[in-house]
């Protein structure tokens, strides 16, 4: 069987991760500018200020993509590139280069996916309070105004915001800081309810400027749980109702971010858990966060296996010595595509896009001067398989982007994770494209047929 006609096979990167000319041509700084000058916040000091050095050289991986027959791609803007103080003046040159990023992937058929905000977060205004700030909203919604005058005529998909459970969570507050000082469990809420609202303002501003019918979704991310048998009734239930819970003292979950997104409302167990905590909102935030999006994006890759006692508690599987792990020690779970897909579409009703999923492995150069990660095909494959299934049980799966296009900075990682198709020599900047890179090919060109 063969994926629906029309499924959109597509590969991720995002702006911090793979641009590198970090002060160059008028870009302002951001937050992982920054946090990458702390010592020993990110492995090793290093930085992505050069990492792919993709912004010099994305005509020779636009030509990649083309000769691995991408379909679609999901990049993402750097807001402080755009607008070097996060709002105000625009920087020509910023908005140049996308300009000419977006017309090679035109001119080659591939299709831009743009995330608008993947992480690096302004500095400028960062410092004013970053999404603490109750004018946030309206800094993004500028930004987005910004990307629908210049782009908007010949981009049509846009995916607002990149996982906020984990900005929120780690990347603007707790890993930026080295005085280790966390925020509140109220300001995490409060930044959360913010960035809802900046995600519900992007919507509105887009389907006001764009100039062209627009499809906008979003990507969260989130704890996932998955039968550790899938024959047996009650692990199934566990597991669904563990993917849709809330756990105390955190907002790395799901429906927080999705319910008020689809359904309009904070999810009612939460509010009562956060109880105290909770921010002050109005019924027209909640109307502006509701704003009707096309689709709903998963980034996927792991997911804790649960089963249920005979009293109806969850209990969570150990893996079976030896399992299959991945380079950033999390066991493989290729059933949470098929779950996660599956449950997702059940209670929102929105078509499915995996905005992410891929593989961190330890990729190096052999003696022939290639790149051999059969670890990486065998991930793909067993994740892709399950999502299939999901898609022939009518599990509405628009497309899949996998991550990454190329190796990157992974984040406090930096290079030691590699999770691309291609493989960055990051002294020579040299590409090589991995057996995997050819294998994704081969999926493309069947459609999937050959998995
Ligand atoms: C995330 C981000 C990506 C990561 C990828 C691998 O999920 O953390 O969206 O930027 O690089 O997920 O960890």
């Amino acid at each position: 069987m063969e994926f629906s006609k029309g499924f959109k096979w597509g590969v991720s990167t995002s702006a911090y991760q793979i641009e590198g000319a970090a002060l160059e041509d008028g870009k302002g700084l951001s937050i992982w500018d920054m946090k990458c000058r702390q010592p020993g916040l990110v492995f090793e000091n290093q930085t992505g200020e050069i990492t792919c050095d993709h912004y010099h050289r994305y005509k020779e991986d636009v030509k990649i993509m083309k000769d691995l027959g991408i379909q679609v791609y999901r990049m993402s803007i750097s807001w402080p590139r755009v607008l070097p103080q996060g709002v105000g003046e625009i920087n020509p040159k910023g908005v140049d280069f996308y300009n000419r990023l977006i017309d090679e992937l035109l001119k080659h058929n591939i299709e831009p996916f743009i995330t608008m905000f993947h992480w690096d977060y302004p500095q400028k205004l960062y410092e004013k309070g970053g999404w603490l700030n109750p004018d946030s909203s309206n800094w993004f919604a500028e930004y987005v105004r910004v990307l629908m005058d210049n782009y908007s005529d010949r981009v049509k998909n846009w995916i607002t915001l990149n996982e906020p459970q984990a900005f929120v969570r780690w990347g603007h507050y707790e890993l930026n800081d080295a005085s280790g000082i966390k925020p509140a469990f109220s300001e995490t809420l409060l930044a959360a309810h913010n960035v809802l609202l900046s995600h519900g303002k992007a919507v509105q501003t887009v389907r006001q400027y764009s100039k062209q019918d627009a499809i906008v979704g979003y990507a969260p991310v989130g704890d996932l749980y998955v039968p550790y048998d899938e024959d047996v009734a009650t692990d199934v239930e566990a597991a669904k109702k563990e993917t849709f819970s809330i756990k105390p003292l955190t907002v790395f979950n799901s429906i927080w971010w999705m319910d008020p997104i689809f359904n309009g409302n904070y999810p009612e167990e939460g509010r009562k858990l956060y109880g105290e905590d909770m921010p002050e909102y109005s019924d027209e935030d909640m109307k502006i966060i509701s704003s009707p999006i096309d689709y709903l994006g998963l980034n996927m890759y792991s997911a804790k296996h649960v089963s249920q006692d005979k009293d109806g508690n969850v209990i969570e599987m150990p893996r079976e010595p030896g399992h299959f792990y991945t380079h950033m020690d999390s066991p493989t779970e290729p059933k949470v595509l098929y779950w996660g897909s599956k449950w997702f579409y059940d209670r929102y009703k929105k078509p499915i896009i995996i905005t992410e999923n891929g593989m961190p492995n330890m990729d190096c150069v052999s003696a022939d001067g290639c790149v051999h990660d059969p670890q990486r095909i065998e991930f793909l494959r067993r994740y892709l398989t399950s999502l299939k299934k999901a898609c022939k049980e009518g599990v509405d799966v628009r497309g899949y982007f996998q991550w990454s296009f190329m190796d990157n900075f992974e984040w406090s990682h930096g290079f030691s994770k590699r999770f691309g198709l291609v493989y960055v020599d990051y002294t020579t900047r040299q590409r090589i494209i991995k057996d995997s890179g050819y294998w994704y090919k081969d999926v493309i060109r069947t459609n999937g047929k050959i998995l």
